[in-house]
């Protein structure tokens, strides 16, 4: 597919228009940036079944080579966050150079606390103190990890929960997790900073010790300032207005950053934007108010479990890449002049003209100065990335 033509003369003329310069807003499109996660690109599944994809990454080093795939078709996706064990390397800094080496950074380390046996009952609530010490090591070493690779976050999910009522005491598993944060996060390198992800539900089935937004919130706000909340779009119950839950942590800038996946039903880690790319649009009209404002730290969390993994992560980015060029085209004069008025039609309609917005030529422009593929996903297809990677990881 060739992109749609494009009259960008009608373009400027219709952003001026709006008090909007186009220049402006290619230029926060080619600063735009995601980072797309090391545990994507590599096999994954439900618990009824994994369908293993032939030419899947079989280390870390493929999936860096993935994730640098990506980055050269989209030209928005030059860094990568991993997942400690599953990227554990002997030698940190040769990981560093080999990732910088294929054009890319380490974005956020997300430390593993749910696999271990030992952490049935729970890892930093844990009723038993020396399994929490086990965990607070294991996130004390990925402050090390991170300081090795350059990266300036810790981005923690915690599967702790409880499955029935009176298994545990709720308040007791809140202040060992607090005791447990407070002791890393007063060993937090200065450059780093840590990031609180809720999660409603699953693994655990009665409480999940952090749930909400609320929750995360409050337990920065115990750790100190830069601990910061992080929304990841599958971990929300029907219905949440998510644009809302942005827009709260925005104005009281503890929006520390997002996992960004479809969710229809629970946490689906489907291509981001694909049944609602509506909501998905919201959500950047709530991140961004003009190309000036600066983006919280965007990630990837999906593991494609059917769909050809390269490629869905390619759609992935250009989904997203879309959704903040069509934030950005909102009439933000008209849409405050309406909501003044209490012209609630109007205002409706300054944002279904933004997300109507064809954006596509204008993201393929972008992506091409950008030296990245104006249409990604039919460069993939032309370039063999995937034939070529399936010929090279046979075994
Ligand atoms: C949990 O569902 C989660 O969203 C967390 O971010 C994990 O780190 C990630 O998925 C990978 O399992
Ligand atoms: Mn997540």
């Amino acid at each position: 597919m060739s992109g749609p033509a494009y009259d960008y003369t009608l373009l400027a003329a219709k952003l001026e228009e709006r008090g909007l310069q186009l220049d402006a807003i290619e230029l926060a499109l080619e600063t735009f940036n995601v980072e797309t996660p090391s545990w994507g690109y590599g096999d994954s599944g439900t618990r009824f079944g994994v369908f293993p994809q032939p030419g899947r990454p079989r280390d870390v080093h493929e999936r860096i080579e993935d994730a640098a795939e990506v980055n050269r078709l989209t030209g928005s996706a030059a860094a990568v966050a991993l997942h400690f064990p599953w990227d554990q390397v002997d030698d940190y800094a040769e990981l560093r150079q080999r990732i910088e080496a294929a054009g890319l950074r380490v974005g956020a380390v997300n430390p593993n606390l749910f696999q271990d046996p030992d952490y049935r009952l729970g890892s930093v609530t844990n009723p038993d103190s020396s399994i929490r010490a086990k965990a607070v090591e294991h996130l004390l070493e990925c402050l090390r990890i991170a300081e090795a690779l350059g990266s300036t976050a810790q981005s923690l999910w915690f599967a702790d929960g409880t499955n029935y009522p009176g298994q545990d005491d709720l308040r007791l598993r809140r202040e060992r997790l607090l005791d447990c944060l407070a002791e890393v996060y007063g060993q937090l390198p200065s450059e780093q900073e840590m990031l609180v992800e809720y999660k409603f539900f699953e693994p655990a089935f009665y409480a999940t010790d952090i749930a909400d937004w609320g929750s995360a919130l409050m337990i920065c706000q115990h750790l100190g300032e830069r601990a910061n909340v992080l929304i990841d779009l599958g971990h929300h119950a029907q219905g949440v207005n998510i644009e809302q839950i942005v827009a709260f942590l925005g104005a009281s800038g503890r929006l520390g950053g997002f996992h960004f996946n479809n969710r229809k039903y629970a946490d689906d880690d489907l291509i981001v934007g694909s049944v609602n790319p509506f909501e998905l649009f919201l959500i950047f009209t709530e991140l961004v108010r003009s190309p000036a404002d600066p983006l919280p730290r965007l990630t990837i969390d999906q593991s494609h479990n059917i769909e050809a993994k390269v490629a869905a992560m390619v759609m992935s980015v250009t989904n997203l890449q879309e959704a903040y060029a069509k934030a950005l085209l909102v009439d933000r004069t008209a849409l405050t002049a309406a909501q003044a008025d209490g012209d609630i039609v109007t205002a409706h309609a300054v944002m279904l003209d933004a997300f109507n917005t064809d954006v596509r030529p204008l993201c393929a422009r972008v992506r091409e100065r950008l030296g990245a593929a104006p249409d990604p996903l039919l460069e993939l297809r032309r370039g063999g990335y995937v034939a070529r990677a399936l010929a090279a990881r046979r075994g």
